[in-house]
């Protein structure tokens, strides 16, 4: 953008103010203003973004498709305004005319079309893929209904709809109607042979819906580049009016855009959701193929200028339908069609939980996608024919993609793409020995690791401005650009003045939170306690259930000795629970009805406290993470692909207590084993109880009277109000031999935090390695992450 002056901005801000809501600067709501700045920041970056998009066309530059059904980019104007590098002088401009930037900050609503680690991260993406300067854009859908709004009611969560779109759409979006392209779904579909032998699909009794994509800009750091995240809308198409006459029809058209992960448990819940996957990859892999054939080029190179990447399995029907639009539409022969789409797909696996990996009823699929499933049938049948003689039988009946009636997407992912990652060391480890082993048996070229990472500039710059300062005045602002000079840091791990200036900016947060928390649960936090905190998806791998014993174990400790002398603890958690997942609605209850005891037992003094905070989101987020002290990243080794909050925590210097699982153990390995706390089982020690089935919770318990007496507490009316809740966790914990082994860990979990409480009492030892953690954050950048991607996986750097 050009250069801009305080003087103009304020002139053009006015003037804008009155074209669009005929008010004037003093009259104007925080909304009207936001959304002003909004629209003047799309006019800044306007030029570099037709620039780049003309620059992709004409240079015909390979460019990378990121396909994912979540994208979780929280508030976008923070980012939008560093990027640019303009945000002090807008902040300012601003202040000389009496707006504060906070509260235009706070009248944005957080875009949460996704819902935790996987749609952030996809997030995080779109803001380094620009920054590198790559050619990456997202595709997505644009959910008029984000992720739900949390709220907690007698301590049980209640689910709202997240209306996070205003009427006259994002600020930060742009309409393309002229690039809209039709998908058809339902009907029936044969093959017609045509006078050269050819084979013409001929559909009858099709649906048709008209895809309009919105264009998000996607501003990369201080470079003039502007990326694009697509995300398509469904309309009605007016030629095909007549085929939805009803307002039924036309609402069910209308709910394909409408939820992020429409309730599943029925049929049509099922139908909506296979929908939404092929409406997405259907609109933007036509887009595609438009584009590159406007190149001139053969089409069976078409991997030489497009890469497609399915984040997670959702977008896996990329593979069938480039297929299909390649053979039907540009009547490209089956085996070129095959091997182009096989080098322009690559998949990332996201978990090792086989219930996460995604399969459909062959019947739903035909009934929707017919043509699709004919494609993905010829696929599984030639991939069978291929390996017949080859390998054992049983790889070939476990690796194909039709089983039993039903279609494993991953499967399609693998086996139609060039690449597989995983996303941590050990979880890409995990799916090459266990998870996708017999995959890795017939395609060990393609398995390869990208450790996730994290928009460091939102982590650091934008969520933590007070820690941002005292950078710039320690190792100079370099890190603001290049934050691998966070290394800086090392030299200083143990100036004390140093030590206590990190320490006054960690109270300065803390602070900010507990005012927070004052204001919306009335609750008061001694900011001079650990701040212990957990947040992140509520799921029973992640075990937020330990921490909930070890609560309950400083509880009793405390009631049996009111004069223990104890570091205070506030522990704060954060987590939705997916709305049909019973047990960790239960776990949400038993957390708040805790909080309630202990919070006003005044004979605690103080010692302990619990707090949940309602619906966490990405903003909350930026509150939280510069607030903790104590990062807890516990769940069961082998379970957590990744996680990136533990990213997060450590750059705004947390300690981390962890098992041996996902990215933690990178952590470790950036730090040094004293710079981090470790407990409880690694993998190994999982998976031998795996394998020899030798697991006996209940022996733990009766064994053991201090779990015992944690145990029992959550049926013996120690937690008010969670009769059924107690015994449903009591039951899953001994009845029904406590799947994750919270029981075996629970020793040295609780253990490792009485070291962090004595850690806590000594401030250098405690800051020395707080800084350390800072110094090397800066390797969990998701700006390397992606050039991992662009460079090894899509080659389009
Ligand atoms: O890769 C991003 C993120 C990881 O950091 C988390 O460890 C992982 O749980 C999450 N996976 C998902 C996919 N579904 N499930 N379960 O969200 O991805």
């Amino acid at each position: 953008m050009e250069q801009l002056t305080k003087e103009q901005f304020i002139k053009t801000f006015k003037a804008q103010l009155h074209t669009d809501y005929l008010v004037d600067n003093n009259e104007a709501t925080a909304e009207e203003h936001f959304r002003t700045l909004g629209k003047l920041i799309k006019q800044y970056v306007m030029s570099d973004w037709l620039r780049r998009r003309d620059e992709i066309v004409k240079e015909q530059k390979k460019t990378a498709y990121y396909f994912s059904i979540e994208f979780l980019p929280g508030k976008m104007l923070q980012t939008n305004l560093l990027n640019l590098g303009i945000y002090d002088l807008v902040a300012e401009a601003l202040a000389d005319i009496n707006v504060d930037i906070n509260v235009l900050v706070e009248a944005e609503r957080d875009m949460a079309l996704g819902n935790g680690g996987l749609g952030r991260l996809a997030s995080c993406f779109m803001d380094s893929l620009p920054t590198i300067g790559a050619p990456g854009f997202g595709n997505g859908i644009r959910y008029k209904y984000g992720l739900f709004k949390q709220r907690i009611v007698n301590g049980y969560q209640v689910e709202l709809p997240d209306a996070w779109l205003p009427s006259e759409g994002s600020v930060w979006e742009t309409k393309k109607p002229h690039s809209a392209v039709d998908v058809k779904i339902y009907g029936s579909v044969y093959l017609a042979p045509q006078e050269d032998g050819a084979l013409k699909p001929i559909y009858e009794n099709v649906k048709t819906l008209h895809a309009v994509p919105y264009d998000v800009i996607q501003i990369g750091f201080n470079n003039g580049v502007v990326n694009n995240l697509r995300l398509w809308d469904v309309e009605l198409p007016e030629k095909y009016e007549l085929d939805y006459q009803t307002l039924a029809d036309r609402r069910r058209v209308e709910d394909i855009t409408s939820f992020l992960y429409p309730d599943d448990s029925s049929r049509d819940g099922q139908a909506m959701r296979l929908i939404q996957e092929y409406f997405m990859v259907s609109a933007g892999l036509q887009t595609i193929v438009a584009s590159y054939a406007k190149m001139h080029l053969p089409m069976a190179k078409i991997h030489e200028k497009v890469a497609v990447h399915i984040n997670d399995t959702h977008p896996a029907m990329a593979v069938p339908e480039l297929m299909r639009i390649l053979m039907d539409d540009y009547g490209v022969k089956w085996d070129d069609a095959w091997a182009t789409t096989c080098k322009v797909m690559s998949y990332t696996n996201h978990t090792v939980l086989s219930e996460a990996l995604e399969k459909w009823d062959t019947g739903l699929f035909k009934e929707i996608v017919p043509r699709i499933h004919q494609i993905v049938g010829e696929i599984d049948r030639k991939f069978v024919k291929e390996w017949a003689g080859k390998v054992d039988t049983g790889i070939i009946d476990r690796t194909r993609i039709v089983q039993n009636n039903q279609i494993h997407m991953a499967n399609l992912a693998i086996i139609g793409g060039h690449s597989v990652n995983g996303v941590a060391k050990l979880h890409t480890e995990l799916l090459i020995e266990d998870v996708l082993k017999e995959f890795y048996v017939l395609f060990p070229e393609k398995f390869n690791n990208k450790t996730n990472g994290i928009a460091q500039r939102r982590w650091s710059q934008i969520a933590n401005p007070g820690m941002s300062a005292l950078l710039d005045d320690l190792i100079g602002k370099g890190w603001r650009s290049n934050i691998h000079e966070l290394s800086k840091l090392e030299a200083l791990l143990t100036e004390s003045d140093v030590q206590s200036s990190f320490y006054q900016v960690k109270q300065a947060n803390k602070q900010k939170l507990a005012d927070y928390v004052k204001k919306t649960l009335d609750i008061d936090l001694p900011i001079d306690a650990i701040f212990d905190v957990q947040v992140k998806r509520l799921h029973a791998y992640k075990r937020q259930l330990l921490n909930v014993m070890h609560i309950i174990k400083l509880y009793q400790d405390l009631k049996a000795d009111p004069g223990l002398e104890m570091t205070p603890r506030v522990f704060i958690f954060g987590a939705k629970a997916a709305p049909g997942y019973h047990f960790a609605k239960s776990v949400i209850k038993i957390i708040n009805e805790l909080a309630n005891l202990v919070n006003y037992d005044t004979s605690l003094n103080d010692k302990l406290k619990v707090v949940f905070l309602e619906n966490y989101n990405v903003s909350l987020a930026e509150l939280i993470v510069p607030a903790a002290d104590v990062s807890e990243q516990i769940s069961t080794a082998g379970k957590e692909a990744s996680g990136t909050s533990n990213m997060k925590f450590m750059m705004n210097g947390a300690l981390t207590l962890a098992t041996l699982d996902g990215a933690n153990i990178e952590i470790k390995d950036a730090v040094g084993e004293d710079n981090i706390v470790i407990f409880g089982m690694d993998k190994d020690a999982v998976y031998a109880h795996y394998d020899k089935h030798d697991y006996n919770s209940r022996a733990i318990y009766d064994s053991d009277p201090i779990i015992k007496r944690v145990v029992d507490a959550f049926i013996d009316g120690t937690i008010p109000n969670t009769h059924y809740e107690g015994h449903e966790i009591w039951d899953a914990l001994i009845s029904y031999n406590d799947e994750y082994f919270l029981l075996e860990d629970f020793t040295d979990y609780a253990e490792k935090q009485a070291y962090i409480s004595a850690l806590y009492q000594d401030k250098n030892s405690w800051q020395a390695k707080v800084i350390k953690n800072i110094a090397n954050s800066g390797r969990f950048s998701s700006d390397d992450t992606i050039e991992g991607y662009a460079k090894d996986i899509w080659g389009i750097i």
